[in-house]
C-alpha cells in the first residue's frame, strides 16, 4: 500500500522527533547516571564536576541541534535536567559574521577599519595591526607599511611565520603581531568573524552592532531592522520571524538610500547563507560550557569549544 505523500511526510517528521526524545532519554541515563552532587563534596570536587556536566549537556544540546529535522524555534533547543543542569542551542547561519580572510582580501580597508575603530582601538593600533593581518594571509614576503613578515616574526624569536595563506582557523589570528593585546582587552573578537563562506553577510542572522558597522550607521537606525526580523512578539527564533530578502529592502529599514551605499550592500550581504552554525552553551551550578559546531550540507567544517562571553 502507498502512502499519501503528505501523510509519509507528517509521520517522517513524527517519527524524527521520536528519535530525538529517544536521543536524548538514552544521553540522559548515560550521562547522568550517578550525578548527584553530595554535601559532603569539597568545593573543588564540585567544581570539577560542574564543569564535567556542564559539557555533557552542551554535547546533548549539539546532538539535538544537528538533528536534520530540528528548526530554530523548537523547544526542544532549551532543557533543563533533573539535576539543575541545562542546555540551550542557538542555530544560525556561520555567514552572520565577517569573513576575516574575505575582509582582509579588499583593497578598500573601510570597512574592517570601521569594525576595530567600533572595537575602542587607536588609529594608528588599527592600521598596524590590519597590515600585519594583511601581510599574514597574503603570499609574498613583502612587508607592509606597518605590518609583519618573516624578518619582523624572525626578530621577535618566531620561526616559520607568517603562514602566508587565509586563516583556516580563528585560533590562527592570535599569532599575528598585536592580536595578542586585542585579545587582552577585547577577549569577545571570535564573535565577529568566521573563516568559512563567500564573505557575504547573512543580514537575518547578524548582530545589530555587526550590521551597523557594515552599512556604516550609528546603532539606533538598525532598530527598524531588528523590529522587523523579530516579528510582532518581539523575540528572537519563535513562528512569526520575519525574513529579510533583498539589498534594497535592508537599505530601506537602515535608512540609507545613497546608490553607492546600496550598491555595497548588494556587493556584501545575503539572506540564507548555506553553512549552519550551532552553538550550544551547557550549564551545572557555577559552570558553562559552550560547544559549537560547524557544517555544511550535514559534513562538519568545524567542531569545537569557544569561550562563553554572555551573550
Ligand atoms: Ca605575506
Ligand atoms: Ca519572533
Amino acid at each position: 500500500m502507498k502512502l499519501h505523500p503528505v501523510t509519509s511526510k507528517i509521520s517522517e517528521r513524527g517519527s524524527a522527533l521520536i528519535a530525538v526524545f529517544w536521543l536524548i532519554a538514552i544521553l540522559g541515563m548515560i550521562v547522568f547516571g550517578g550525578a548527584k552532587m553530595l554535601a559532603t563534596d569539597s568545593k573543588y570536587t564540585k567544581d570539577t564536576r560542574g564543569r564535567i556536566y556542564a559539557k555533557r549537556y552542551a554535547e546533548m544540546g549539539l546532538a539535538v541541534g544537528q538533528h536534520p529535522v530540528i528548526t530554530v524555534d523548537d523547544p526542544l533547543l532549551h532543557r533543563t535536567g533533573d539535576n539543575g543542569g541545562s542546555y540551550s542551542v542557538n542555530i544560525v547561519a556561520e555567514e552572520a559574521r565577517f569573513n576575516i580572510n574575505t575582509l582582509l582580501m579588499q583593497p578598500d580597508r573601510s570597512l574592517i577599519r570601521r569594525l576595530f575603530t567600533k572595537w575602542g582601538m587607536k588609529p594608528e593600533f588599527s592600521s598596524a595591526l590590519i597590515d600585519a593581518l594583511k601581510d599574514w594571509v597574503d603570499q609574498d614576503s613583502l612587508v607592509s607599511l606597518n605590518g609583519a613578515e618573516k624578518r619582523e616574526y624572525e626578530r621577535a624569536g618566531f620561526d616559520d611565520m607568517p603562514f602566508n595563506r587565509p586563516f583556516k582557523d580563528l585560533d590562527e589570528m592570535l599569532f599575528v603581531r598585536g592580536m595578542e593585546q586585542v585579545h587582552a582587552f577585547y577577549p569577545g573578537w571570535r564573535d565577529w568573524f568566521t573563516v568559512h563562506g563567500d564573505g557575504r553577510i547573512d543580514v537575518n542572522d547578524a548582530r545589530e552592532d555587526l550590521i551597523s558597522v557594515l552599512a556604516d550607521v550609528p546603532m539606533e537606525r538598525v532598530a527598524p531592522l531588528s523590529r522587523f526580523r523579530l516579528g510582532a512578539d518581539g523575540a528572537k527564533h519563535t513562528r512569526d520571524d520575519q525574513k529579510l530578502t533583498s539589498a534594497v529592502q535592508v537599505a530601506q529599514l537602515l535608512g540609507v538610500f545613497q546608490p553607492n551605499i546600496v550598491q555595497q550592500l548588494n556587493q556584501w550581504v545575503q539572506f540564507a547563507g548555506p553553512i549552519r552554525r550551532v552553538e550550544s552553551i551547557g550549564t551545572m551550578g557555577d559552570s558553562t560550557r559552550k560547544l559549537i559546531v560547524i557544517t555544511q550540507n550535514n559534513q562538519i567544517l568545524w567542531r569545537g569549544e569557544m569561550p562563553h562571553h554572555g551573550r
